[in-house]
């Protein structure tokens, strides 16, 4: 087995990094040094507070790129999910960093277990109006059309929208923001999978449900969160950010 590569397999989510957050940004570069028993690394979206395009050359973009690249280089594979904030990511910086770009719900194959993997934002359906800007905004057209406009502009664009994400969330009752039940039985049996993992609604947890087991990431602020899977078992992490 090569150095850096074990039996383990992490998931993390909704670090939404930006640069005015460097402690999340730091805590991402010492979680990656520290995962020698690593086989996988799967983040499931928001990893970035926003998203304007694979050209963008902020600072924290090469700095989040650097840390990647140098994690999959020592060998553990890495995937990559949107999120309702990081979608416009594509194949261009997951090849840079090493990683695979996968679609929201994929199936995994973890020690002979199914395991569904989401983001969790479309299990949320009891927010139409979020629901309905989805809907657009992952359209083909509208990602053209955006990404077809300046840099300058797309960061225009991105602070607006993330003004419309924190008044929307404000406004909005506390069961919209979290997932709707019968909608993670549904998806659960239509993916033939008994154990879903995914992150987006900030509230860390392991549910036992009637259809197996739900996983819930945590956001990473002043402390982090992590799954760990190896030889069957689950282990749900928080750790200090300083
Ligand atoms: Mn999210």
């Amino acid at each position: 087995m090569p150095e850096g590569v074990g039996n383990a397999t992490y998931f993390i989510s909704d670090l939404h990094l930006a640069p005015e957050r460097p402690g999340v940004t730091a805590a991402l570069n010492d979680f990656l040094e520290q995962r020698r028993d690593a086989r996988a690394l799967y983040i499931l979206g928001d990893l970035f507070e926003y998203w304007v395009g694979d050209d963008d050359d902020a600072p924290i973009v090469g700095e989040v790129a650097h840390m990647l690249q140098h994690f999959s280089l020592d060998g553990p594979e890495l995937y990559l999910m949107h999120g309702n904030r990081d979608f416009l990511i594509g194949e261009r910086f997951a090849t840079r960093v090493g990683a695979t770009l996968l679609d929201d719900p994929t199936v995994i194959d973890l020690d002979g277990q199914s395991v569904l993997l989401m983001h969790g934002d479309s299990l949320c359906t009891r927010d139409t109006e979020y629901l309905a800007f989805r809907a657009v905004a992952r359209s083909k057209e509208w990602q053209e059309d955006a990404l077809a406009r300046p840099l300058e502009e797309r960061r225009g664009l991105a602070q607006h929208l993330r003004q419309m994400s924190r008044d929307a969330g404000s406004r909005k009752a506390d069961d919209i923001m979290d997932v709707t039940g019968s909608e993670v039985v549904a998806t659960m049996e239509a993916h033939d999978c008994h154990t879903l993992i995914h992150g987006h609604t900030h509230r860390p947890a392991h549910h036992e449900i009637s259809t197996g087991e739900r996983w819930v990431l945590g956001d990473w602020d002043t402390t982090g969160w992590y799954l760990r899977a190896a030889e069957g078992r689950f282990e749900l992490k928080e750790f200090d950010i300083n």
